[in-house]
């Protein structure tokens, strides 16, 4: 059998295994949020690049936050930044770069052993460097020589499909657009991204159901609702920025609903950093009723609160918004009619233990519902990552289309997207399943046939590595097998591809765990001054609701020898296709990318004038503009999906797999985690504390995390210290990437097959020992 340590494929450092813990804080931001800002801009760029960096974040002529995609407003503030968008920024902007000195010092096989904390701390990469078949380290190998190697490996295939392109969510709308016209150009649709392990089933449920797979909100209409339920987010984590959109809810007389395991502290009180009475700790409440909800229970808890409205509605209440159902949907009978087949009796148990709620709750809930003219439904992954996802939103479509809440002021659905761009990388086309009329339009504006065929998604994608199907991976940014599920399964399927090939800004695990052959191709980032031939150039991105504006970077880049994303896709494609039917010589342009775009995506059009406008445009949107549904019924549709409860053996716990304070995904800032009160550590687990004693796992204690799947195969993460915290009882939490290695790749959401990081069967295990 193999060793602990190389079953904890995400290596750590012993330093990093006493994690101290105090009690979870009760409001977020204030004063500690601004020092630390501060405190890791200075760490990691130093005053020259930090603040102008600072003062250049969501300014209108500076860069888009690498952080979230949570909107501007209209009115910025000198300092539009939150603490958790400092560091995004601070360890881009960093001061430091990895010299070819730092490769030759250190074997491929010594960096797979560091942690990914390590790896990021060393710097922004700044050549390109090449691991030759067999060698032990990576040299230095020229742009142009390195391109040939990649190309000459694209000639090669046998068939398009052997080759993969991954796209992370930072990517801009104009690289975007490019990477998959080159794939296409070249004949494939592998077109893999992070999305499909984030919002995912969002878009399908929100495709299926309202014909827009993207929200139907403004930052307009949080301020205009009557009633916000926040599901499955952490926002004063992971989208700080949404605090001061609630804090402003607030003060108009917005109630707030939050529905989470955890009692997050963003959502208990705020203290806007942007203001004095904050940075004093005078703080907002943001929560007016907290349902602590189990796991996965969120479909049973909107289908009891439908229910509920549909009970009201038979006894003559005024509950539904009946003009609405007849005119702008379908299904409504046959969603009612299963819905209330059961009697009280077999229904309420059924929530109770799905939930972990009690029924007075739920009717609270409702009753909150009913008072409430005008409804928004935020959420991200806590509703996403789960096996019944999709038809846990498709529910919440459900409870928005009863009472008429789509496609009216201060009302609609608001999935809380992740990465910078990952929206727009959508609308650019990044997608193994690309529609038809898209593909008919990519076509038809540069004179070729583009393929048909769907391409693989993340999960399939790793499938086909493992398989010895794919010679050619290449990635647009991310950490695909730090962030993909099953590590171990993973990393072997990585290990079988010919080339892998990393356009990144960071070193990172996907650097060191390589197919034969690999490549690191340094790109500029969001931070960074883009020219050409002297000429500053600029970029754009879309936001969590579909808003379109311009990203200039500012800081001089560290290095020559990193290239925009653009430069990089244009000179491969340029050798791997020459200059026909696709002029790519000419696309180092951006202004002649975007006439592209214009001509191919619907909304953009005019996309040059109007990007150059400060505040960008917003893309049209269906449902929201004229309550127009394009569905396949071309009516919004109600859907069937039941209750559901994820099975939990005996002994058992479901765990779910989440952000610390300290982390952008897989890229970790550092190892405490305020909110919730753990320092210097990530490998903690917390549990509830009646769990944790029937148990018999002690505060402070350690334990190995065992995964059950029905495959049987041991999936094992040694070493973590035991929390006892307020989560609902059944459920625990520990961070990804450190656990990816429990997540099984075959463990997916119906329909989206987004992997279920949300909800892992574990057992516990004595401590095997620290790696
Ligand atoms: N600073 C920072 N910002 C980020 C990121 C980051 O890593 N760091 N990542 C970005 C990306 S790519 C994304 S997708 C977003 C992620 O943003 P979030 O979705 O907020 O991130 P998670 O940490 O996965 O938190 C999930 C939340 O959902 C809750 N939850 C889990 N399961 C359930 C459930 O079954 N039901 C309910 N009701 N709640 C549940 C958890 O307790 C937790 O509060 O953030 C983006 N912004
Ligand atoms: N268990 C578990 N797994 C998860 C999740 C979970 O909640 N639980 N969340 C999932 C989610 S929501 C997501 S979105 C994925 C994230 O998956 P990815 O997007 O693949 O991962 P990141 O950690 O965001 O990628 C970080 C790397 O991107 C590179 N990078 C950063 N900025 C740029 C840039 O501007 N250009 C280029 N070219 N490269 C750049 C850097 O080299 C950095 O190391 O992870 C998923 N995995
Ligand atoms: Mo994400």
């Amino acid at each position: 059998m193999r060793s602990v340590r190389h079953q904890n494929s995400v290596q750590h450092d012993p330093a990093q295994d006493s994690p101290t813990v105090g009690p979870p804080k009760t409001s977020a931001a204030g004063m500690p949020a601004v020092l630390n800002s501060v405190r890791h801009v200075g760490e990691q760029a130093g005053v020259r690049r930090g603040l102008p960096a600072m003062l250049a974040i969501n300014q209108k002529r500076g860069f888009d936050c690498p952080g979230c995609a949570w909107p501007e407003g209209d009115k910025r503030h000198t300092a539009e930044f939150c603490e958790n968008g400092a560091k995004a920024v601070a360890e881009e902007a960093t001061s430091r770069a990895l010299t070819p000195e730092f490769f030759a010092e250190h074997p491929v096989a010594e960096l797979a052993e560091r942690s990914g904390y390590w790896l990021g701390q060393q710097g922004r990469l700044a050549q390109p460097m090449y691991l030759a078949e067999g060698a032990s380290h990576y040299e230095p190998v020229s742009w142009d020589r390195a391109l040939d190697l990649v190309a000459e490996d694209l000639r090669g295939l046998s068939s398009p499909d052997e080759a993969v392109f991954y796209t992370s969510g930072r990517t801009s709308n104009e690289a975007a657009f490019l990477y998959q016209l080159f794939a296409r150009q070249l004949g494939t649709n592998n077109m893999p991204d992070c999305s499909n392990m984030c919002h995912e089933s969002s878009g399908s449920a929100l495709t299926e159901t309202l014909g827009v797979g993207k929200g139907s909100v403004s930052l307009e209409d949080l301020r205009k609702a009557d009633l916000i339920i926040v599901a499955g987010q952490n926002p004063g984590t992971n989208h700080p920025r949404m605090l001061s959109a609630l804090e402003k809810a607030k003060r108009s007389g917005t109630r707030i609903i939050t529905v989470n395991p955890l009692p997050e502290a963003g959502m208990r009180e705020f203290r806007n950093p942007q203001k004095a009475g904050g940075l004093l700790g005078r703080g907002t409440e943001l929560t007016d009723l907290f349902a602590q909800i189990r796991l996965g229970g969120d479909l049973t808890l909107f289908s009891a609160v439908n229910r509920l409205l549909l009970q009201a509605q038979e006894r003559g209440e005024e509950v539904l918004d009946r003009d609405f159902i007849a005119t702008h949907t379908h299904g409504f009978e046959e969603f009612s009619k299963d819905l209330l087949a059961e009697p009280d009796e077999e229904f309420w148990p059924r929530v109770e233990r799905a939930t972990g709620l009690e029924r007075e709750l739920v009717e609270r809930i409702a009753e909150m519902v009913t008072g409430s003219e005008r409804i928004i439904v935020c959420w991200a992954m806590g509703l996403t990552q789960h096996k019944h996802s999709v038809p846990t939103i498709r529910e919440v479509v459900n409870f928005l289309l009863l009472r008429g809440n789509v496609g009216r002021p201060g009302a609609g659905v608001c999935p809380v997207r992740g990465h910078s761009n990952v929206q727009g990388d959508r609308t650019m086309g990044i997608f193994e399943r690309p529609a038809e009329a898209f593909l008919d339009a990519l076509g038809a504006e540069f004179g070729f046939e583009p393929p048909r065929e769907h391409g693989h998604d993340t999960v399939n994608a790793i499938r086909a590595m493992a398989d010895g199907d794919v010679r050619v991976f290449f990635a647009m940014g991310g950490n695909f097998v730090a962030a993909t599920p099953d590590t171990l399964v993973t990393e072997e399927a990585m290990r079988r591809v010919g080339l892998t090939v990393h356009v990144s800004t960071k070193l990172n695990r996907s650097h060191v765990v390589t197919g034969t052959r690999a490549l690191i191709l340094p790109a500029l980032a969001r931070t960074d001054r883009d020219l050409r031939d002297g000429e500053p150039r600029w970029v754009t991105v879309e936001d969590s609701m579909g808003k379109v504006h311009a990203s200039h970077g500012v800081l001089p880049p560290l290095s020559e020898g990193m290239r925009s994303e653009v430069d990089i896709i244009c000179d491969l494609a340029r050798r791997v296709l020459g200059e026909e039917p696709v002029a790519w010589s000419e696309l180092f342009d951006y202004d002649r990318v975007r006439d592209h775009v214009a001509a191919v995506v619907p909304g953009f059009e005019d996309f040059n004038a109007r990007a150059r406008k400060p505040a960008g445009f917003t893309l049209p949107h269906a449902p929201r503009d004229d309550r127009r549904f394009p569905t396949e019924t071309g009516l919004a549709n109600f859907t069937v999906n039941g209750t559901y409860a994820p099975e939990v053996p005996e002994g058992r716990l479901l765990l779910q797999t989440l952000r610390s304070h300290d982390q952008y995904n897989t890229t970790v800032y550092g190892l405490d985690d305020r909110y919730r009160g753990i320092k210097d550590g990530r490998r903690v687990v917390l549990v509830n504390p009646e769990d944790a004693r029937e148990l018999g796992l002690e505060d402070g204690s350690y334990t190995d995390l065992v995964g059950e799947w029905r495959d049987g195969r041991e999936r094992r993460a040694a070493h973590f210290r035991v929390v006892h915290y307020p989560t609902a009882r059944g459920c625990a939490a520990s961070y990804f990437p450190e656990t990816n290695v429990l997540v099984p790749l075959d463990s997916t959401a119906e329909v989206s097959n987004t992997p279920t990081s949300k909800s892992v069967v574990v057992r516990f295990e004595p401590d095997s020992g620290a790696a």
